[in-house]
């Protein structure tokens, strides 16, 4: 397919604070999503920059508390790998039973090459105690929230196994360039498989505990609460669900015959994506997409492609469904919860053929 020249146009959900969807349908979904393309996500106002923003701090249960300044790391070893991001919220608007927060189409995703210190070279010349437990990314934006009294900064923290994953990066660019602004800059966390929400961006403190980390950004957000008028169940958002979007055609498309080439993306954060099925007539029968990986990117969305030869006019629910190597595959219906995170039902449209 050809694409026309124009201007990138995110989705606007908000903008105090800046909250915008890549527009998936109207670009080429290749291995770097192009800047201005790229999806918003803030929880508060930008923070404001200044010489402080270049320095991250290590303290905590280490050894020696540690300050890195950009210029240190960017002279460290480093890593640049390719890596899905997607808002837990993405989708959310697809729960039939309503939830409360930013209605994101499908649009809350898109991808990048990351470069950046791997975390842990970070965390072992601080030296981590053996008390440590947790590490706690804070942010240098902070506000107010609308469930509970003062001030908070963005913070999250990881488990002491993802910390010290090779590939959790404390990132300096993005496609090869500094990392922009609205996404980060000067340094971001990067963790890979896990939702957007744990790739802190502006990233001013790294502090390791002996305890679990109980921020509001923890334990009160991004948290899958499976009972409606029930506090049980509960569980911390972490891995990406196996997921897929078809990008072409788009829902309630008017097609003529012919062969029409659907395509799309699929994503996991357990393992990699095997194969992508579709259905053409509405779940009765299932066919295998073409699926087109980056090489040496298990991080990164795979490209599917169908290439469907139709002589019948008529309508067509059209169904996607990836699976991965853990033998996750997307459900029928997504588990709903409280605050509509995870959504991952199989992805559908309906075209009509004319
Ligand atoms: N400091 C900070 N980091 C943050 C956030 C934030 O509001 N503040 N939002 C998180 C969420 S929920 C997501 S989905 C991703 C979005 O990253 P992006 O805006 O670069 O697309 O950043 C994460 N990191
Ligand atoms: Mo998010």
């Amino acid at each position: 397919m050809r694409w026309p020249h124009i201007e990138p146009h995110l989705i606007t959900r908000s903008l105090v604070p800046e909250n915008q969807e890549s527009p998936i349908h109207f670009f080429s979904l290749a291995a770097v999503t192009p800047e201005g393309f790229f999806y918003i996500r803030n929880h508060f106002s930008y923070p404001m920059l200044s010489e402080e923003s270049f320095a991250v701090t290590i303290d905590g249960e280490v050894r020696n508390s540690l300050t890195f300044h950009y210029r240190d790391l960017l002279s460290m070893p480093s890593k640049e790998i390719a890596v899905t991001l997607e808002c837990s919220g993405n989708k959310r608007a697809r729960f039939k039973l309503k939830v409360y927060g930013i209605q994101w189409e499908e649009g809350a995703i898109s991808q990048g090459v990351w470069k950046g210190v791997p975390l842990r070279d970070l965390l072992n010349y601080a030296g981590l105690k053996p008390t440590a437990r947790e590490v706690v990314f804070a942010g240098r934006d902070c506000g107010t929230r609308t469930d509970m009294a003062g001030t908070y900064p963005y913070a999250r923290s990881l488990p002491l196994d993802k910390a010290l994953h090779p590939d959790t990066l404390v990132a300096y660019e993005l496609n090869g360039q500094p990392i922009p602004y609205k996404h980060g800059y000067p340094l971001r966390l990067i963790v890979p498989q896990w939702y957007g929400m744990a790739s802190v961006k502006w990233l001013r403190s790294i502090t390791v505990l002996d305890a679990r980390f109980t921020g509001p950004f923890q334990v009160v957000d991004y948290v899958y609460e499976p009972g409606t008028d029930s506090d049980d169940g509960k569980s911390p958002v972490t891995l990406v669900h196996v997921n897929s979007t078809i990008q072409f055609p788009m829902d309630r498309s008017l097609l003529d015959t012919g062969t029409i080439q659907i395509c799309g993306i699929a994503w996991t954060g357990t393992g990699f994506i095997t194969d992508v099925e579709l259905s053409l007539n509405g779940g009765e029968s299932w066919v295998s997409a073409d699926v087109h990986r980056l090489p040496n990117q298990p991080y990164a969305w795979i490209l599917w492609t169908y290439r469907w030869d139709v002589s019948q006019q008529g309508e067509y629910a059209i169904l996607c469904r990836a699976r991965d190597s853990y033998g996750n595959i997307q459900p029928a219906a997504a588990s709903w919860n409280k605050k509509g995170y995870g959504y991952n039902a199989i992805s559908s449209i309906n075209v009509k053929v004319e």
